[in-house]
Order: C-alpha cells, then structure tokens, then sequence
C-alpha cells in the first residue's frame, strides 16, 4: 500500500550532533537509489519502503540557533515525526533536548512518532553519555530511542523506517495527518 499524501519530519538537536550529515547519507544511500527522492539544504523527500508499504517523509533539517527559533516553529509545527538526536560524546547535547522537548510540546501539537537517536556511537572511547541514560531519557518522554553512527547505514536507516512504522501504526488505528508544506 502506498501512503502518497506524505509525513513532515523534522531533526532537531544541538549544532554538531550530525544532523545535516543523518539527512545527506540517507537522501544518498543505497536504498535511495530506486526511489523518488529530492534534496536541497536541510531538507529531502524519500520513499520509506517496509513490508509491502510505502511512505513518503519529507525531512527538514532545524536550526540549532535558539536564537532562529522562529523557523524552526515553521518547520515543526505541523511534523507528523520528530527525531530528537544528541552526540554520545557530549553530555550537554542531551540536556540540550529537554528544552526542544518542551518546545515542541507547545508548538508542534501534531506529532505522532517520535524518536531519540543517539548519535556517533562509532566514537565509543570518547562516549560521555551511557546507553541506559539515553533509554531512560526516551522512556521518560514516551520515545523510540536508538544510538547509530549515521556513518553506518543499516543503524542510520533504521531511524527512518522505526519512524515509517510508528506513522503507518497510527494512522492505521485513526490518527488523522495532513501536512502543509513550506
Ligand atoms: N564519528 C562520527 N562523526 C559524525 C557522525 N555524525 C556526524 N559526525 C560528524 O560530526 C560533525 C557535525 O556533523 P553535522 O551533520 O554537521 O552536525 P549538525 O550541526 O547537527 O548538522 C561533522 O564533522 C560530521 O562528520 C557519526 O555518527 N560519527
Ligand atoms: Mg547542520
């Protein structure tokens, strides 16, 4: 079955966490190939495909500058999906998300699927962030929660199609989306 109307995703964390190099690698991987995809700066469409489904996510990129808060509202405001990504090398980057989280809560009402990502979990050595303080961290606000190394694509996919499947769960059991694209 294939869901053409298409769901907002938005990435959101701390400057450096690796969300710009998350929405490159995945426009770019190799399950991409096949499929409609378009790309400009901080932002990209792609088809998610998983057991016989297609969606379609159209990924924004958020500014990391509180300072641009005001686009970032425009971008999340109507996400269906948000990926809420700190860096495992640096604590403050998962402080940081509890003030996107209360953010979000007042301005992006719409959400049905969110995610936490531990990101850079290639650089174990250097890690500050322990696994279990990222998974208690997503249980407490009601998350999906993964560490990968976007630099590993079968863990850098699987935060796409974990989304894909939380969307398409929902909407199955009624939850109404339609996004309004910028
Ligand atoms: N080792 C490692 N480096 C990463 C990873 N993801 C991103 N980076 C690096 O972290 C830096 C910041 O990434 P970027 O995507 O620009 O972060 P953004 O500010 O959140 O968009 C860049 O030098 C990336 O190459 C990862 O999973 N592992
Ligand atoms: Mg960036």
């Amino acid at each position: 079955m294939i869901f053409a109307n298409g769901f907002k995703c938005a990435i959101i964390g701390e400057g450096h966490a690796g969300k710009s190099t998350l929405l490159g690698r995945f426009m770019e991987s190799e399950s991409n190939r096949e499929k409609n995809s378009f790309q400009c700066l901080g932002f990209g469409v792609k088809d998610v495909c998983f057991g016989g489904n297609t969606i379609q996510l159209f990924i924004y990129e958020t500014v990391s500058d509180v300072n641009l808060r005001h686009i970032n509202r425009l971008v999340y405001s109507d996400a269906a999906a948000l990926i809420f990504m700190y860096d495992i090398t640096r604590s403050s980057s998962l402080k940081d998300l509890s003030n996107w989280i209360i953010e979000t809560t007042m301005y992006a009402p719409g959400v049905i699927a969110s995610i936490l990502v531990g990101n850079k979990a290639d650089l174990e050595s250097e890690r500050q962030v322990l696994y279990e303080e990222g998974q208690k961290f997503a249980n407490d606000h009601q998350m999906i929660f993964l560490e990968t190394s976007v630099f590993n694509e079968k863990s850098m996919e699987n935060i796409f199609k974990f989304i894909a499947i939380e969307i398409l769960g929902k909407i199955r059991n009624g939850q109404e989306y339609q996004a309004k694209l910028l």
